[in-house]
């Protein structure tokens, strides 16, 4: 292998998709013996983070602490997913800086606004859009689109099992896998 183990950095919209692609993709590489560890909001922001809310300090505190934990897990050689919205460039340019050249591979999951508020899996942006959570990103926090992403995966145009394959073609060429 020409890298370390990769911080695959999977940001976008809240029902974007991000959790259920590193599931199939983690289901996906462990089935080639591929070893991997997921970072999301279960078990991140439900325990090292659980002081933190939704203000841009508290997200770019949350980014700035997952980039951490995603680095020494990536010492420990395993491919690293990483599923939290990220919204700001800035903080994703950060983890980008603590990590190796070619460690982090930034993938944009790419879906409308609209298309995210139909799916609303967890009724969040009818909330927002009620008034019932304030700074719910989309509706009133920003989302940064990803200004050089290594991948972009549009979650409205392909199937999940699409997505998976993208991204394992995408590690194939690059020699991570
Ligand atoms: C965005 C929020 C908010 C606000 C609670 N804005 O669909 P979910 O529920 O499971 O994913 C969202 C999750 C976002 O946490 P992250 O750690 O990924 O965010 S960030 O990277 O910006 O720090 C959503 C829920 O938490 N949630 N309030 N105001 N999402």
């Amino acid at each position: 292998n020409e890298h370390q183990s990769p911080v695959l950095w999977f940001t976008g919209l809240s029902g974007s998709g991000k959790s259920t692609l590193t599931v199939a993709l983690e289901k996906a590489l462990y089935d080639q013996g591929i070893r991997t560890y997921r970072l999301d909001g279960d078990n991140i922001r439900h325990g090292l983070n659980n002081n933190l809310g939704f203000s841009p300090e508290d997200r770019k505190e949350n980014i700035r602490r997952i980039g951490e934990v995603a680095k020494l897990m990536s010492d420990a050689g395993l491919i690293t997913l990483t599923a939290f919205i990220s919204p700001y460039q800035e903080d994703r340019d950060n983890v980008r800086q603590l990590l190796a050249d070619g460690d982090f591979i930034e993938i944009y999951v790419k879906c409308s606004l609209e298309g995210c508020e139909l799916r609303d899996p967890k009724g969040l942006y009818q909330k927002a859009r009620a008034g019932e959570i304030k700074g719910f990103t989309g509706i009133d926090a920003p989302y940064e689109e990803p200004v050089n992403p290594e991948l972009t995966i549009d979650t409205e145009q392909n199937t999940i099992d699409e997505s998976v394959e993208q991204i394992i073609d995408y590690l194939k060429t690059r020699k991570y896998i």
